[in-house]
């Protein structure tokens, strides 16, 4: 059986990621696809049990080694227990943030060196990269906004905006360095808008996977 897709979606805070995913999965389904829907941190029963440590309040200012190792630990559970097995399945593996998301939060925002990330995503994930990341990108501001609607935020929605530029930054960096694995989507529009361009991706990718 051929392998499935593995699609990743990033970008900064209140992008659309969220809303997105769900449109691509029943645009993936509709197209005969087998598809299995994940996040980051998480995933697992053990990956949700250290996304609410890594997300909650209880352990305001962990060390950045740390944070960046629960994100491997959740990551490393995932990948075992749902992405490997998933893609070996043939199912399109759609998932809610990734290791992009450590070299941009860890890396650009609290300023990890992106080697220690890379020693890290080689050990747990051998040669396992994403065969498409989409990148929803938007102004920071506006992304903080939708964000600032719904209520409480989690320990790194209360970071400031510079933090949050840096990220952004680092996103658009990795996207334009690899263009061949990166989409650059512009997340400052109506949702239908971003809707009908991420199915425009991928239907160019249903014949690859
Ligand atoms: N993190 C990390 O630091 N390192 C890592 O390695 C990994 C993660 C894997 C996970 O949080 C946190 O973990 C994340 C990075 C860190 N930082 N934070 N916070 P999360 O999963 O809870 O949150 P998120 O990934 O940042 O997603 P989000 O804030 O929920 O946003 P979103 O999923 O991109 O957006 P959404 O929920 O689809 O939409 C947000 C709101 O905007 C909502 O009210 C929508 O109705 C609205 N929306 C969506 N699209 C539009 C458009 N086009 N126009 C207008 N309004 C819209």
């Amino acid at each position: 059986m051929a392998s499935g897709c593995f699609v990743t979606v990033e970008g900064g805070e209140g992008a659309g990621k969220t809303t997105q995913l769900a449109f691509m999965r029943a645009y993936l389904e509709q197209a005969g696809r087998r598809v299995t829907p994940t996040r980051e941190p998480g995933g697992t029963p053990l990956g949700e049990e250290i996304r609410a440590l890594l997300l909650g309040h209880r352990h305001d200012g962990m060390a950045l080694a740390t944070e960046t190792l629960l994100m491997f630990a959740a990551r490393a559970e995932h990948l075992e227990r749902v992405i490997r097995p998933a893609l070996a399945t043939g199912h399109w593996v759609l998932c809610d943030r990734f290791t992009d998301a450590t070299y941009a939060y860890q890396g650009g925002g609290r300023g990890l060196p992106a080697q220690r990330i890379a020693i890290l995503e080689d050990w747990a994930q051998g040669t396992l990269r994403p065969d498409l990341t989409l990148v929803f990108d938007l102004p920071v501001e506006m992304g903080l906004e939708r964000v600032g609607r719904r209520g409480a935020a989690d320990r790194f929605e209360r970071e400031e905006k510079a933090f949050f530029e840096r990220i952004r930054a680092v996103y658009l960096d990795r996207a334009r360095r690899h263009p061949d694995r990166y989409r650059i989507v512009n997340a400052d529009r109506p949702v239908e808008a971003v809707r009908a361009e991420v199915e425009t991706i991928l239907a160019g990718w249903l014949e690859r996977c």
